[in-house]
């Protein structure tokens, strides 16, 4: 094995061993360091004044000191305006007039920037050059003005219009010896309307190759609750919320990534309901806020407490702790016949004897191992939920991105079903999705894995002979492009190359493809990591007017919560040469399928069309046009919110998996993958993360201190991080800087997407497909060859 030599700090270094050994230099993903790393435990609450701080460094750094606030104020409201591009966490429903968080106002600023990358910047740098750039700094140029397509000669982006470029897609599509050549990837922005034209284009031509950033992200959890409820989404709306007795809120980091839930948890604190938190890492929702737009608060400095109780489990331990609350509570059963609704049980369910039993023959001691936390600890736990007449779960993505992250989120409906925590008020399964529309776009059509009553009425009323196979999921398309097997790459936003695992290879699937296509707002690394034919389309924002022909048209999105509302964009768009999603993929759809039936350009004329179709064929989009004008919009009816259960028993169904083994074995670390305050999935802000009291550095290891003393390693320390892949293949980055967190011994993390290059293609959940993100086996060294210990400071009084 070769040596890779020294590392500058932000440099990632990947080895992937492979027959013939590779190597491979990346640049960094986040900006230039603003200082030196720094380090200092965080003890404020959560929002409030450091977040107003950022905030309005952010405003200016985007030039967006004016049009931002004037954007923020017309964000999420009940009547017009434009839905949040950030988080999927619902509305407030009494129709809060500052219904805003830290991160969302970035995300919006970061879309109304007056920066522009226009002809002039893409004839000023070849693609050679900007593959250099870091990530951060080619977004950081600003909104893409008009269509550009790779020129092989001169190595550039040059401009093309926009008829040259729908007639290259379209052609490349036409061209094609099978439909199943061509994957059209979803990255959760896309507006209800959008999507529904992007699936009925790929059935159309004749594929169900639709992989989208859920296969990354809830796949988990929505085959779960398909497979116990009958439903693959959470019954919890924000009114259970309000009226719930105990919250459970695992594995999510939501003062960063859905930091309007702070608002939830502070008033279900007020009200004196129970909070428990399940999660490695105690992060800043754990402890106390400042509500932002407690305007009394914030003067005051006034912060509420936004937990009761704290448990850190190993990484994987979910399902033995909740398995651990179910014995508790089963056992208590014996005695206290309230413990459980027996009767809940015996109507609605179907299994709950197997379960009893295989809690019954789980021992105390492997559920106290597995889950890496005491008896004593796991009981406490189990009191909160037996004391509660209603709880409500909530998690995301620390409990689905695992092997078992299926089994887990059963087993947190079996939990739930042992005490009739469903179809009923303050109680249900509620999951945090992530990008504002990620489940609308499930909803409206995007599904690998489409169900033949959907395709049945897709074929009747759009008049079409949809495909009848299952499609490529995320993972499968990679697979397969590196084979040849799908030669045509669609991005309908995102950024596949970077969000993807095993980023080398991932980048070597995309090289591999006759074209590739990224509807897209910013410049990111998955326009230079192309096919051998490559187009840039960009696309209108959400915040931004869309004129059609029968004037300014509006998208509907729905959150993590059902509720689906319209969004209209207020701003005059970034350039006069931007069309919208649903324009541009009208425009590929009729070059791509020229005797197609659909009246593609009709739709765009009017989306109140495209929704009267989606009316016919969805199923609880009835009156669409009418119910999504109404003030709040419209919740999509939930059978098993009604206690309608849609599965093969007609019951509510109980799991009884075994618990898998998630001790990691000797000398090795389990490694969880995660976002720092200040990015936005691939997008990255800067390389401080305010809640973990990490300033100007990304490329780090968090780690238990007494694992770090076991290896001789020293807080800034630089180590090198390997992981074993389950095919025993080896992945490499090294000069990363050890930092000492309150975690689990066993348990590492470290950010998102910079590590994708430690995750095997290979290692996908057996149970779900999604990328094992939060579960990779890796030993840590100190560095072997880096000896320049880099210069860091740490406040001294921590
Ligand atoms: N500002 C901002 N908001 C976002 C995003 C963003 O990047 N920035 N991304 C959006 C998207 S697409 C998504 S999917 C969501 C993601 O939201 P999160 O799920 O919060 O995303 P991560 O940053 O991956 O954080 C995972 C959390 O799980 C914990 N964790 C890790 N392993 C385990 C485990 O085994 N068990 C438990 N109980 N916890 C564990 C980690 O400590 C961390 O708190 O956020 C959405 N919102
Ligand atoms: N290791 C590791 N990897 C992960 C994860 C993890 O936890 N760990 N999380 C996974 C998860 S949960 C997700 S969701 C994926 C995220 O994967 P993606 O959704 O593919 O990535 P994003 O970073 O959200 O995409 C950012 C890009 O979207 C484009 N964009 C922004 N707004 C719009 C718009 O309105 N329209 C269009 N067309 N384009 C727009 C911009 O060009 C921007 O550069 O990453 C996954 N990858
Ligand atoms: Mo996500």
């Amino acid at each position: 094995m070769s040596y890779l030599g020294p590392c500058p700090r932000g440099e990632r270094v990947t080895r992937v061993t492979t027959s013939e050994e590779q190597e491979k230099r990346e640049p960094r993903v986040g900006p230039e360091p603003q200082g030196e790393p720094h380090f200092e435990p965080y003890h404020h609450p959560a929002a409030a004044w450091g977040a107003a701080k950022s905030v309005t460094g952010f405003l200016v750094r985007e030039g967006a000191y004016t049009d931002g606030p004037r954007a923020i104020l017309k964000m999420n409201h009940e009547n017009g305006g434009f839905d949040c591009p950030g988080c999927a966490w619902p509305d407030d429903t009494k129709g809060l007039h500052l219904d805003i968080c830290e991160n969302g106002i970035k995300h919006v600023t970061w879309e109304m920037t007056r920066k522009r990358v226009g002809r002039e910047f893409f004839a000023a740098h070849s693609v050679s050059e900007l593959s250099e750039w870091s990530d951060f700094a080619l977004e950081d140029q600003g909104r893409l003005t008009e269509p550009m397509v790779y020129d092989p000669e001169s190595d550039h982006y040059v401009p093309i219009g926009w008829k040259d470029a729908f007639e290259l897609a379209g052609r490349a599509l036409r061209e094609l010896d099978s439909p199943h050549q061509a994957s059209f990837y979803t990255s959760g922005r896309l507006g209800n309307e959008a999507t529904f034209l992007y699936q009925l284009l790929a059935r159309e031509l004749g594929t169900n190759n639709l992989p989208d950033c859920s296969n990354m992200c809830h796949e988990a959890s929505g085959r779960a609750l398909q497979a116990s409820l009958g439903t693959g989404k959470g019954t919890a709306d924000l009114k259970d919320w309000e009226t719930t007795d105990a919250l459970f809120i695992m594995g999510v980091n939501a003062a960063s990534n859905a930091p309007r839930m702070l608002t939830a948890l502070a008033e279900a604190y007020h009200r004196g309901a129970q909070i428990v938190h399940v999660n490695p890492l105690v992060e800043a929702a754990a402890t106390r806020t400042i509500v932002p737009h407690d305007f009394m608060d914030m003067a005051l400095f006034k912060s509420t407490r936004t937990s009761t109780l704290n448990l850190q489990p190993r990484i994987g331990g979910d399902m033995a702790l909740l398995r651990g609350m179910a014995k508790a509570v089963l056992e208590q059963s014996g005695t206290d016949p309230k413990a459980l609704d027996q009767e809940f049980i015996d109507r609605h369910t179907a299994g709950f004897e197997e379960y009893r039993e295989l809690c019954e023959a789980t021992p105390w001691e492997e559920i106290e191992q597995q889950c890496g936390l005491g008896r004593a600890d796991i009981l406490k736990a189990a009191r909160v939920y037996r004391d509660a007449d209603r709880s409500i779960v909530s998690w995301c993505l620390g409990v689905s991105q695992h092997e078992h992250g299926v089994d887990t989120v059963r087993e947190i409906v079996n939990l739930l079903l042992l005490r009739g925590n469903l179809g009923r008020e303050g109680a249900g399964p509620s999951p945090v999705r992530g990008h504002s529309n990620v489940q609308g776009n499930r909803t409206c059509g995007i599904d690998h894995r489409p169900t033949q009553e959907f395709l049945d009425r897709l074929a009747e009323v759009c008049c079409i002979d949809p495909p009848r196979e299952h499609g490529l999921d995320t993972v499968g398309t990679i697979e397969a492009m590196h084979r040849g097997e799908v030669k045509v790459f669609f991005g309908m936003g995102g950024n596949f190359a970077l969000a993807a695992p095993d980023t080398p290879y991932t980048y070597a699937a995309l090289r591999n493809c006759d074209l590739t296509v990224q509807v897209s707002t910013k410049l990111n690394r998955s326009h230079l990591v192309h096919g051998r034919q490559a187009l840039i389309l960009p696309c209108l924002g959400r915040t931004e007017k869309d004129h059609q022909t029968h004037g300014i048209q509006s998208t509907s999105v729905e959150d993590s919560m059902s509720m689906v509302h319209l969004s209209v964009g207020m701003k005059r768009p970034a350039s006069p040469h931007l069309l919208s999603e649903p324009a541009i993929l009208s425009g590929i759809a009729r070059a791509a399928l020229p005797g197609s039936d659909t009246p593609w350009e009709w739709y765009i004329e009017d989306y109140d069309r495209i929704r009267d179709t989606m009316a016919q064929v969805l199923d609880g989009f009835e009156d669409f046009n009418r119910r999504v004008r109404l003030p709040l919009g419209f919740r999509i009816k939930q059978p098993a919110r009604e206690l309608v259960f849609r599965t093969p028993s007609g019951r509510a169904e109980f799991s009884a998996a075994p618990l898998p083994d998630v001790i990691p074995a000797p000398g090795t670390l389990a490694l969880g993958t995660m976002r720092s305050h200040d990015q936005w999935n691939t997008t990255i802000y800067s390389d401080n993360d305010r809640y973990r009291g990490i300033k100007n550095l990304r490329t780090l290891v968090f780690m238990n201190a007494d694992d770090m003393r076991e290896r001789g390693i020293s807080e800034f320390d630089p180590v090198d991080i390997t992981s074993t892949a389950k095919d025993g293949s080896k992945r490499h980055l090294n000069g990363y800087l050890a930092i000492p967190y309150d975690m689990p011994r066993g348990c590492a993390a470290g950010y998102m997407p910079e590590m994708n290059v430690l995750l095997s293609i290979r290692d996908y959940s057996t149970q779900s497909d999604q990328p094992l993100m939060k579960h990779l086996k890796v030993t840590v060294e100190p560095a072997t060859r880096n000896g320049s210990r880099q210069r860091a400071s740490r406040s001294s009084n921590t």
